[in-house]
């Protein structure tokens, strides 16, 4: 059964319209430029993510789906009776379908999600497959973390962060999440954490810079969010889509580049770029067995299992 995402959900488009702005013109006036992903999503930007996760050159998404298949039933052995998923920016729930499907003793999935929309569409339809399941939506930013929601029963609460998003979060933003995520999830829990890990620049470059462009309309479509939403005025076709690899961050980046000088008005406020000058809008970090270890052990989780798939690839980790 299917909790409604409180009222304020809805109300809550304002104040999040003017988060984003004051979030982007903080970010546009600092230099280098940069804007946070998590502006990326609105339905347009959910729906490029989503083709994204079906381009040939994107290989994150299916070989973690092939990875979870495989090791689910074991780890969900673990989860131990009425346990509660918690997902961390849960998207469009394919892969919790897994974890779902191999804990059928699970009593809740509470998924978390900034945009309410792709939120209470995910939720309605694990609510349809799994009816004995308890469904309580959270809708909010999962870095700021709200209290659980109430009646979510008293098992383990397991916590379930896949398809790299960790590596969006700067070093010690992720070490302040993934030690906020265990004390909001309590005695006992258990985390399950995606992560994409280094491999050849040719392949991640590739991931990030694919052939038929969504990833580039992805990238831009952040521009076409601020022109509607805040009344910006990018000229959307004044910037390229670039794909970096920074060994020395060990992530990948992308940038919205100026291909000319110009003069961007947004609330009143004029912002200059010149030729060549970037938006820094997202970085993805690229992990080693080692660096999870050393992020789980500053947090304050024990890896109780790191297990790596076939190329290209990628680990899923098990915390305790
Ligand atoms: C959803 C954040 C994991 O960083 O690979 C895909 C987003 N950006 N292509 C990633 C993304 C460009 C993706 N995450």
């Amino acid at each position: 059964a299917r909790d409604l995402p409180a009222p304020e959900a809805r109300a809550m488009g304002e104040a999040e319209t003017a988060r984003f702005r004051r979030d982007l013109l903080n970010g546009l006036g600092r230099s280098p430029k940069v804007a946070s992903p998590k502006w990326f999503y609105d339905a347009e930007g959910s729906r490029l993510f989503e083709e994204i996760t079906r381009l040939p050159e994107y290989y994150p998404t299916r070989q973690e789906a092939a990875l979870l298949r495989e090791i689910a039933p074991a780890w969900a052995a673990r989860f131990g009776p009425g346990a509660a998923l918690v997902e961390f920016g849960s998207g469009a729930s394919e892969k919790t379908r897994i974890v779902l499907d191999a804990a059928p003793d699970l009593a809740a999935y509470v998924p978390i999600d900034i945009s309410a929309d792709a939120l209470s569409a995910a939720a309605r339809s694990i609510d349809k497959s799994y009816p004995g399941l308890k469904v309580a939506p959270l809708v909010g930013d999962f870095l700021h973390l709200a209290a659980l929601p109430e009646g979510i029963g008293s098992g383990r609460r397991v916590g379930f962060f896949p398809g790299s998003t960790i590596g969006n979060l700067e070093p010690a933003e992720a070490v302040a999440f993934l030690t906020a995520a265990r004390r909001q999830l309590g005695e006992g829990a258990l985390f399950i954490l995606g992560v994409d890990l280094v491999k050849d620049p040719e392949t991640l470059v590739a991931a990030y810079d694919d052939a038929a462009g969504v990833t580039a309309a992805f990238n831009r479509n952040l521009l076409v969010r601020a022109n509607r939403e805040l009344k910006a005025g990018f000229d959307v076709d004044g910037f390229a889509h670039r794909a970096v690899w920074n060994p020395d961050a060990s992530r990948m980046e992308m940038h919205l580049e100026a291909t000319r000088d110009m003069e961007v008005r947004i609330d009143g406020r004029a912002i200059a770029f010149h030729k060549g000058e970037t938006i820094h809008t997202e970085s993805s970090r690229k992990f080693t067995e080692a660096s999870v270890r050393e992020l789980a052990a500053a947090s304050g989780w024990t890896v109780a299992a790191f297990e790596a798939g076939p190329a290209p690839s990628v680990a899923l980790v098990l915390l305790e």
